[in-house]
């Protein structure tokens, strides 16, 4: 029925506005520029067709990503401004349910919903994270897949039949096997998932080539994972490292791009942190590269069924998924920091573990 409606709205409208979450991951630009390219198509193929599209995301997009269909074509500016100025009267937003996954700024997200609501775009999310707090919308569709890339490729590939070539279905591959962890966590539709993957390898695309782009590593990289690794502390039940905002000056001031700095910090997060024993769960926090001795940001990763991550990561203004979350925290030093995502564990550990 959703998904009906969704296909009415595409058809009908006249200027098509796609997002995803600021400082993409795989799963987020993945999708986007699958819907954005499957769109396109559409409109491609029926001579007249005055329907226009655009993909629009905000933040560090990843180089490494750029071999993706559709890449060139992305709209790399504030979400607020490519809403004014080409005036949008749809809006896919994906992998994400608030506009401050879209839009970095708390201002320029009110002032979107703002312009949303004076101008009535009609607006549709397509994501697969836990709901609350997520904006109304016209259309939100959230069938609780591994990743976004496979919910809309159930929508466009397998339900409306639209025509996917291989270079359609990459971005898809490219996005499942980064929310999966490639098919590592949990997964409550895996036949799904692995029957979706299996349309990929038909099409002759590789998990290995694909992973290998995702797992590439620069000198940089390893001399932060170090760092990751020097500072790595346990503590009660959990395990956490850091960068101090020293290290991260450091990184600034040699010209370490900030692409390369947020994938070391994941790459340790995903494959380290949950895993020291005893322990089973942990975070990292680092300083925000643009803007160290103010803004720290950082992770939790646990083994599924343990914990609700989510409890913390929602205190400090973050959300995600129970095995893993993310949050952003204004602080005095780095030390500050710190001592509030261990105060927001003590106080809140009894509930997460409650709530796994
Ligand atoms: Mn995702």
């Amino acid at each position: 029925m959703k998904n009906i409606l969704l296909f009415d709205y595409i058809k009908q409208s006249k200027r098509i506005l796609i997002t995803s979450h600021f400082s993409p991951d795989p799963d987020s630009i993945g999708s986007a520029l699958y819907v954005y390219n499957m769109i396109k198509s559409d409109i491609d193929r029926s001579e007249g067709d005055q329907r226009e599209i655009r993909v629009c995301i905000e933040g560090l997009i990843p180089s490494e990503f750029s071999f993706l269909k559709g890449f060139s074509d992305i709209t790399h500016t504030l979400l607020v401004d490519c809403v004014k100025e080409y005036e949008p009267d749809l809006l896919i937003m994906l992998d994400g349910n608030n506009l401050k996954r879209f839009s970095k700024l708390e201002e320029q997200a009110s002032e979107i919903l703002q312009l949303i609501s004076t101008k009535s775009i009609k607006t549709v999310t397509i994501d697969h994270h836990l709901e609350d707090g997520r904006d109304d919308v016209d259309i939100f569709i959230n069938n609780k897949r591994s990743s976004t890339c496979e919910e809309v490729y159930g929508i466009f590939t397998r339900d409306f039949g639209w025509e996917t070539d291989k270079s359609d279905m990459e971005p898809i591959l490219f996005g499942i096997l980064g929310d999966t962890g490639r098919f590592l966590y949990k997964n409550g539709f895996h036949r799904e998932t692995f029957d979706t993957v299996s349309d990929m390898l038909d099409a002759g695309l590789s998990i290995e080539e694909l992973q290998g782009r995702m797992n590439s590593l620069s000198l940089a990289h390893i001399k932060i994972i170090g760092e990751l690794m020097k500072n790595l502390q346990q503590k009660d039940d959990y395990n956490y490292s850091y960068l101090s905002d020293e290290f991260t000056e450091k990184l600034v001031e040699e010209n370490i791009a900030q692409d390369i700095y947020g994938s070391a910090y994941h790459l340790f997060m995903d494959n380290y942190i949950r895993s020291i024993e005893p322990n089973k769960w942990g975070f990292v926090l680092i300083p925000d590269m643009t803007a160290p001795r103010k803004y720290y940001k950082g992770s939790f990763r646990a083994i599924s069924d343990l914990i609700d991550t989510t409890i913390f990561a929602k205190l400090l203004g973050g959300g995600g998924h129970k095995p893993a979350s993310g949050f952003k925290i204004e602080a005095q030093s780095f030390q500050a920091a710190l001592d509030i995502v261990h105060q927001t564990i003590v106080d809140n550990r009894v509930e997460a573990y409650a709530n796994k």
